[in-house]
């Protein structure tokens, strides 16, 4: 309760802020685009990480109003760097109840709304969904994925490898991107298991003309066993940590 008290006063006071991890071609890291990951600025306890708050602020309904904070900062950021000539991608991770129980129509509203405002093509803006949310709810997702396919925006599937869904049933998502989960990038060059996974997941998402994000990429030898697999973009601490966005304006500047 108390928790969820500070929840509610965060929202009302602002008091969460964005950094942005580069996403970058595993050939010549090149930076394509961002994800912007939410960090809550708690006045007496500091900076509280996602995975700390996200689920409360699903279950309690706060995810609706912390979501569109998220996206028009996420797209105000974007507009300063697409106005700098760096023309990156953004990549906003949403909820499922985002995007169904409040309605799919007001969530398409919304985002039609912010990319007129900033003056943003839909296709820079790009909607990450877990798997495991696709797999609980198929019907109400599919339509609302569908709407902001139609909008022109990519479909990313997170942490994907954890949730066991199959080919037959990702292939009726309009899903552009898989981003293969960082537990597998941890142990693939020590784990057979690990890396056969890997290399099943690259070859499906290929068969299925998706593109494929490695996550968590930490050092060399996983950027060159990701890359020689096919595998066409990454992130991780090897490239980036997650920047505030003067940060990552100054990383921009170097290597752009
Ligand atoms: O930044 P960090 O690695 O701590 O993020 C942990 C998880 O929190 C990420 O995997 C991501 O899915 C989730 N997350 C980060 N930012 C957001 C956000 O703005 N909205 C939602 N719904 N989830 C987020
Ligand atoms: O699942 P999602 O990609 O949305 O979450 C990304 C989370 O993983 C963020 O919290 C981010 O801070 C973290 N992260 C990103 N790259 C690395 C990495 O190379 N190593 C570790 N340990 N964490 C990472
Ligand atoms: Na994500």
């Amino acid at each position: 309760i108390e928790l969820e008290q500070r929840l509610r006063r965060a929202v009302l006071q602002k008091e969460f802020c964005l950094n942005y991890q580069p996403i970058v071609t595993l050939n010549d890291r090149s930076i394509i685009g961002v994800e912007a990951l939410i960090r809550w600025q708690d006045p007496k306890f500091g900076l509280i990480p996602p995975d700390q708050f996200i689920p409360l602020a699903e279950e309690t309904g706060l995810i609706e109003p912390i979501g569109e904070w998220v996206l028009e900062q996420a797209l105000i950021d974007l507009h300063s760097w697409h106005s700098q000539g760096y023309m990156i991608n953004m990549a906003v991770n949403v909820s499922g109840r985002q995007l169904i129980n409040g309605n799919q129509i007001s969530f398409n509203r919304l985002i039609s709304k912010l990319l007129k405002k900033y003056g943003i093509d839909a296709k820079y803006l790009h909607i990450e969904i877990t798997e495991s949310m696709l797999m609980e709810d198929r019907e109400q997702c599919l339509h609302a994925l569908e709407a902001i396919r139609d909008h022109g925006m990519d479909i990313y599937i997170d942490d994907f490898g954890t949730g066991y869904s199959s080919l037959s049933y990702l292939k009726s998502f309009p899903i552009s991107v898989i981003k293969i989960d960082k537990s597998f990038v941890d142990n693939m060059l020590e784990c057979p298991s690990d890396a056969n996974l890997i290399k099943a997941i690259i070859m499906m998402g290929k068969s299925l003309e998706l593109k494929l994000v490695a996550e968590g990429i930490e050092t060399e030898k996983q950027l060159a066993f990701l890359r020689s697999l096919g595998c066409d973009f990454g992130q991780g601490y090897l490239i980036s940590r997650p920047l505030p966005n003067h940060e990552l304006s100054n990383l921009l500047t170097l290597r752009l």
